[in-house]
């Protein structure tokens, strides 16, 4: 596996159900990623080094999903100049609302470029990372056009 591109951080490990569709869709576009669980509030050294340290390490993307009081995108974007996509993971008690507003709502001047909320979100934070990525690769945008390509040949014309 070559060196990974795109960091995909989640703020818990229940996360993952929703963060492994970012993971995949990564791996099916063969863009190289690793996936790491730091939480803004529970382990905020780890998230201090992790974002310091990713440019450095030679990351062009960090893919990061959280749930409820979703500080963890905003704070990484904080601390890199990569950019930041940040996933709202749905949360139990109000169905990600909370998660989505509090990744939205940046003030001016830190980014964090936010997707919708749970799996979608995922999916399209992955294919939007490919997208930045395959301006510089075009070995990565013909992989990305033909994975549009195969999801245009698979709607059917009526429903089955
Ligand atoms: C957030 O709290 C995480 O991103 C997660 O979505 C949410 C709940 O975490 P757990 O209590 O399941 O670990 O920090």
């Amino acid at each position: 596996m070559s060196d990974p591109l795109v960091g995909i951080i989640m703020g818990s490990n229940s996360d993952w159900e929703t963060m492994r569709h970012a993971a995949e869709t990564l791996s099916a576009l063969g863009v190289a990623h690793e996936t790491r669980v730091v939480s803004a509030h529970r382990t905020p050294q780890r998230l201090y080094d992790y974002a310091q340290g990713a440019k450095g390490r030679g990351l062009k993307a960090i893919i990061a999903g959280a749930g409820g009081a979703a500080h963890l995108p905003g704070m990484a974007a904080s601390m890199t100049e990569l950019p930041v996509l940040g996933v709202p993971v749905e949360s139990k008690a109000l169905k990600g609302m909370d998660s989505l507003l509090s990744i939205v709502q940046m003030p001016a001047g830190i980014p964090v470029g936010t997707l919708a909320i749970g799996k979608a979100g995922a999916v399209n934070a992955a294919l939007l990372a490919a997208a930045m990525l395959a301006t510089a690769d075009d070995a990565l945008a013909g992989r990305l056009a033909d994975w549009r390509a195969r999801q245009t040949e698979s709607v059917p014309d009526r429903p089955e």
